[in-house]
């Protein structure tokens, strides 16, 4: 057999080929990120802003992508496909993270924040970067943290202006035990249930209602099916923009110090146009005739869901003085 022999440069240059090529195509990271809301909605606008300028910034090494209206799962299941690295970055909620990252649970317990002012404070904080270090122990970085107003009961049956009037309603509420606690404290029956399903139940009579924000009552349509939105505002839930910790591991330094730029920008953008739009929403289904009205006796509400905060307490030890200090931001 004829056996060639290769002069050791051309081994050289081969090795050398090779390892540029593979440092290359590991710096050049394209990025799929989760989006549950759809196009125009100012997370997705953020999302999107954040993705352009990173690509940009970057020079292309990391290429941000959104895939909106959660076409690549539902919320719980993106949490956990960012968590192990299937998916690079995402806007999640902290009401369906709580099962994840048992930290984050309480933001879901209502009246914890007075308003968005008061969330801003605790998150933009000292408090906010204890609750990042906890979701970085479970696999997501925050960058920054969005808005997702105040949350309130819609329903198809009639207006809710004492507890008593949510009694026997079927409440669609976000993956979370703690809102099945929520919506019996005042009665009604929660439905935890994934967002992308809720319109049809609503149209179906499956649901009765279901509880969110404006943007989010109109983006989804849920207000073409209930007629009756009321000021209950009893959740105000702080949202991040995160990346996977194994991709955000496998950035240079640089690299890494852009896109948390990037995604503290994206949230000052998502938190101005979230004003806007709240507005926008709130007109648009007074428009289409939806019913909305203030609850004046919040205070009812609060009342019969504080025991809630009992047997959290009692149930995460340390929690009690977590809620003073969130409290004492006020
Ligand atoms: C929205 C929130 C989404 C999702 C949704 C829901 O306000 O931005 O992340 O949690 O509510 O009700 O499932």
């Amino acid at each position: 057999m004829k056996t060639v022999s290769i002069p050791r440069h051309v081994f050289t240059v081969i090795a050398s080929v090779s390892l540029l090529a593979a440092a290359v195509s590991a710096q050049a990271a394209n990025w799929r990120g989760w989006n549950i809301h759809p196009d125009g909605y100012p997370n997705t606008e953020a999302l999107e802003a954040f993705s352009e300028a990173v690509a940009e910034r970057t020079d292309g090494r990391v290429t941000p992508r959104v895939y909106n209206n959660a076409v690549l799962g539902d919320q719980s299941d993106a949490i956990e496909q960012t968590r192990n690295g299937a998916l690079d970055f995402a806007n999640f909620n902290m009401g369906p993270m709580g099962p994840i990252v048992p930290e984050t649970d309480v933001f879901s317990l209502p009246f914890l924040f007075t308003d968005i002012d008061h969330m801003h404070r605790v998150m933009d904080g000292e408090i906010g970067e204890r609750f990042a270090d906890a979701l970085e122990s479970k696999g997501l970085v925050v960058l920054s943290w969005f808005d997702s107003g105040a949350r309130s009961i819609y329903n198809t049956q009639r207006p809710i202006r004492t507890p008593e009037d949510v009694r026997g309603l079927k409440i669609r509420v976000m993956n979370n035990d703690l809102y099945v606690q929520m919506m019996a404290a005042l009665g009604g029956n929660a439905t935890p249930m994934a967002y992308g399903e809720v319109y049809q139940s609503l149209t179906t009579g499956v649901l009765d209602g279901a509880e969110n924000n404006f943007p989010s009552f109109e983006s989804s349509n849920h207000y073409e099916a209930a007629g009756y939105f009321s000021l209950t505002e009893h959740l105000i839930i702080p949202e991040c923009l995160c990346v996977a910790k194994s991709s955000w591991d496998a950035l240079s330094e640089e690299d890494q110090e852009i896109v948390r730029d990037e995604g503290m920008k994206a949230s000052e953008l998502q938190r101005a146009l979230w004003v806007e739009s709240s507005e926008e929403s709130r007109q648009l289904v007074l428009d289409a005739g939806v019913e909305i009205n203030e609850v004046d006796d919040k205070q009812a509400f609060q009342t019969l869901m504080e025991p809630m905060y009992e047997e959290f307490i009692a149930n995460n030890p340390g929690t009690g003085e977590l809620i003073e200090e969130i409290r004492a931001a006020q």
